[in-house]
């Protein structure tokens, strides 16, 4: 057992952790010259960080850990994760909101989409086979907790194969979020 802070998203026995920068995430967001002005400034801010609790990797066991994730845009859209299948891909998972707001944009093979507000004590179940990334809609650090099966794995290679997923998360007014149409989504080079 362990202490989690959710107001820094610290897991007090975590035994990983890895940061993702701003120049780690080049091609996630559909505004290039927006990414692409930031860089100079930007380029070695953490825009997200995870840290976890590994057990084991044997199926039946499980992870557990905190995403902290920065507030910002990159044009209008929304600091992200990468986004993610389950290497596994009939691994369900858990998020559990501990400080800020965001969403979980969850995307399914059939091409459903389901978007889910994450905030304080608000829970999020991520069904089987969806792919699902997080997205800080708010003006503060967004921080969650999440659980899923320790043989599990992530790829990561459907998102970019496919240019993102269908749909994006861009600010709205002075405090809103709306979802768009993902344009280079299935583009071929
Ligand atoms: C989460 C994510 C974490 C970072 O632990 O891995 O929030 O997002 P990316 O992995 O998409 O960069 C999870 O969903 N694990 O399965
Ligand atoms: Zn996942």
């Amino acid at each position: 057992s362990g202490q989690i802070n959710p107001e820094s998203g610290k897991v007090e026995n975590s035994n990983g952790s890895y940061q993702k920068r701003f120049r780690d995430l080049e091609g996630l967001y559909e505004d290039a010259d927006a990414f692409q002005q930031m860089l100079p400034e930007w380029s070695d801010q953490v825009v997200y960080e995870v840290q976890d609790h590994r057990a084991s990797e044997q199926p039946g066991d499980l992870i557990y850990g905190t995403t902290v994730m920065k507030p910002g845009c990159v044009g209008l859209e929304f600091f992200m994760t990468r986004g993610h299948q389950h290497q596994k891909a009939e691994c369900a998972e858990t998020y559990f909101g501990l400080t800020g707001e965001g969403v979980l944009l969850m995307e399914s093979p059939e091409g459903d989409i389901e978007v889910k507000e994450i905030k304080e004590e608000i829970m999020v179940y991520v069904p089987p086979y969806w792919i699902h990334r997080s997205v800080n809609t708010g003006k503060n650090p967004f921080i969650f907790l999440f659980n899923y099966p320790a043989d599990s794995g992530q790829d990561y290679g459907i998102i970019e194969r496919n240019k993102g997923m269908r749909k994006r998360i861009i600010s709205e007014g002075k405090e809103g979020w709306t979802m768009i149409v993902n344009e280079q989504y299935g583009e071929v080079e």
